[in-house]
């Protein structure tokens, strides 16, 4: 195996045993063959000219399905293999196989020869090593904009230049003349389309659960039992909590879920209860307190330890997987039946309580703007100095202390515009506000970064200024799986110059690669707090 698609990758090269995110040989050798596969079927669905719903939805199942953390689970990934093959069989039956690459006409379903397949189609594939680095940086941009994607659509929503482009760009990463140039572009317009996703996100969210309002979460545990649900899968949380209505049990958000407790159609549930713990990487310990079942949506999980109990209360749907978990498919109609789930949280005990503490959020654009001219006239009056947008992921490792210190060292007249589940480093800092304003405004989830660019270009507008890049706002931004990657290309795409990007910068980026996104938009990596104050804040 060779995997370095996160920020945890082993020693900051790849891991090449098992992954540090607990993935095995075999699990990761497995995705390597999904995502050729899906290469596969792109490059048919390109030279067909289009596809079906259901083409579309699958290769953006498989591409999330590969995301760091989302699926442990070997069958799971087989399963897809082969629902992709049997639509490349059926392409393939429509346009012929004359004149089709290796990776378009490659099909089994033999579980044997699929795993020897899987050890041939790496990422080492690529020997050159700038092709390598920008496909690899298409390949997690697609991934984490195919999981965005995957969200929209599953709630009725579909762009299909949206669909088109991730098999145009998966079909392009394997053209065996790839120029350096051509790839660049190709990294560029995937951000561009990333901004397309996380819009047509943001539009799927609202226009079914309404635009999220300013809102204290409750993080103390109640007296009923509860079911934790963890993930980004908002579709998911409106099925769970239409089917747990009136049952005594209650609901708990976890993880990227928080925001779902900044949405009106969520908070007209009683058994709605708030949130339960904090970042995805401490469920080891905070999953065994919780005593209800869990319910994972998406990423991330992390594999239970050996003294860990909860793994037979853990339950995954669509393209979260682990071995051992109950996993719950949705009907033809995309209907989950979480009864399972319900009984089983009957008859277990409350949740332990964590922490007596109450955090605000439901800072997303529409929400801000409503606040816009007391932005502006803290501004113009000098009592907002600077905005420093802290968005992305959280980790576990200890380098990202330097979020929740450069968060403390912040001068007062800073405001921080966070976004998915890097928050959980500084949110509960009690950061204090400036005039009514929180010095912490969170957008949402991971995509609502989305949201942050709106709040930009619209304070671009409001002061007059002709380049995003002249606001009075700085980005250090954390990263650890593939969405944060879309997130990023999606910033550059927008023009967004001068970006910290850590704890680390990516393994997969090749030095020309780096001195390529340094040259043309000033992308630095993380020092020292004081440093990068100095630098950012001055
Ligand atoms: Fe390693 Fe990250 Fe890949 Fe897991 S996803 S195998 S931690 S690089
Ligand atoms: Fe977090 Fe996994 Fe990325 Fe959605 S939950 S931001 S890491």
């Amino acid at each position: 195996m060779f995997c370095y698609q996160c920020q945890e990758t082993a020693g900051n090269k790849g891991c090449t045993k098992i992954g540090v995110c607990g993935k095995n040989e075999d699990v990761a050798n497995l995705q390597d063959l999904l995502i050729y596969t899906t290469k596969g079927l792109a490059g048919l669905v390109v030279k067909k000219g289009k596809a079906c719903a259901k083409v579309y939805d699958r290769i953006s199942n498989n591409l999330f399905i590969t995301i760091t953390n989302a699926n442990f689970d070997e069958s799971a990934i087989l399963d897809a293999i082969k629902k992709t093959m049997a639509f490349k069989e059926k392409i393939m039956g429509k346009i012929g196989t004359e004149g089709l690459s290796d990776v378009e006409k490659y099909l089994s379903y033999d579980d044997e020869e699929l795993k020897r397949k899987a050890i041939e189609v790496g990422v080492l594939n690529i020997i050159n090593e700038d092709q390598r680095s920008l496909v690899e940086l298409v390949t997690y941009g697609l991934k984490g904009m195919a999981a965005y994607n995957h969200h929209a659509n599953v709630l009725g929503f579909r762009n299909e230049e949206v669909d088109f482009f991730i098999a145009k760009a998966l079909a392009k990463t394997t053209h065996k003349d790839k120029e350096v140039g051509d790839l660049i572009d190709l990294v560029i317009k995937t951000g561009e389309h990333g901004v397309m996703a996380m819009a047509l996100l943001e539009m799927a969210n609202t226009e079914t659960y309404g635009n999220p309002e300013i809102t204290e979460v409750d993080f103390s545990a109640g007296k009923n039992p509860g079911i934790l649900i963890s993930g980004h899968d908002l579709h998911d949380m409106k099925m769970l909590l239409e089917q747990t209505k009136g049952t005594g049990i209650d609901v708990y958000t976890h993880s990227e879920m928080l925001p779902a407790n900044y949405y009106p159609e969520f908070k007209k549930y009683d058994n709605f209860h708030g949130n339960y713990g904090n970042a995805w990487w401490k469920q080891n310990e905070e999953f065994e307190k919780f005593n209800g079942p869990i319910l994972m949506t998406t990423n991330c999980i992390v594999p239970p330890k050996k003294n860990n109990t909860y793994l037979d209360r853990m339950f995954t749907t669509s393209n979260a997987g682990f071995p051992g978990a109950n996993h719950i498919e949705a009907d033809e109609n995309g209907y989950k039946d979480f009864s399972a789930i319900i009984e089983m949280a009957k008859s277990c005990q409350a949740p332990e309580n964590l922490e007596d503490i109450k955090v605000v959020g439901g800072f997303a654009h529409n929400q801000v703007l409503a606040l816009a001219d007391k932005v502006i006239e803290e501004v113009n009056s000098g009592n907002i100095r600077k905005f420093v947008v802290m968005a992305g992921c959280d980790g576990r490792s200890s380098k990202r202390n330097y979020y929740t210190d450069f968060a403390q060292s912040l001068p007062k007249d800073t405001v921080i515009l966070t976004a998915g589940c890097a928050k959980y480093r500084y949110n509960k800092l009690g950061l204090g506000d400036i005039n009514g304003i929180p010095r912490v405004l969170d957008a949402g989830q991971c995509n609502d970064s989305y949201s942050l660019v709106q709040i930009a270009l619209a304070l671009k507008d409001a002061f007059g200024l002709d380049d995003v890049n002249d606001l009075p706002i700085e980005y250090n931004i954390a990263w650890y799986e593939q969405k944060a990657v879309i997130v990023l290309l999606a910033l550059l795409s927008l023009g967004v110059k001068n970006i910290h990007l850590g704890p680390t910068l990516p393994a997969f980026l090749s030095p020309t690669v780096v001195d390529f996104l340094v040259e043309n938009f000033n992308i630095a990596g993380n020092t020292t707090v004081e440093e990068d104050l100095e630098k950012m804040i001055g």
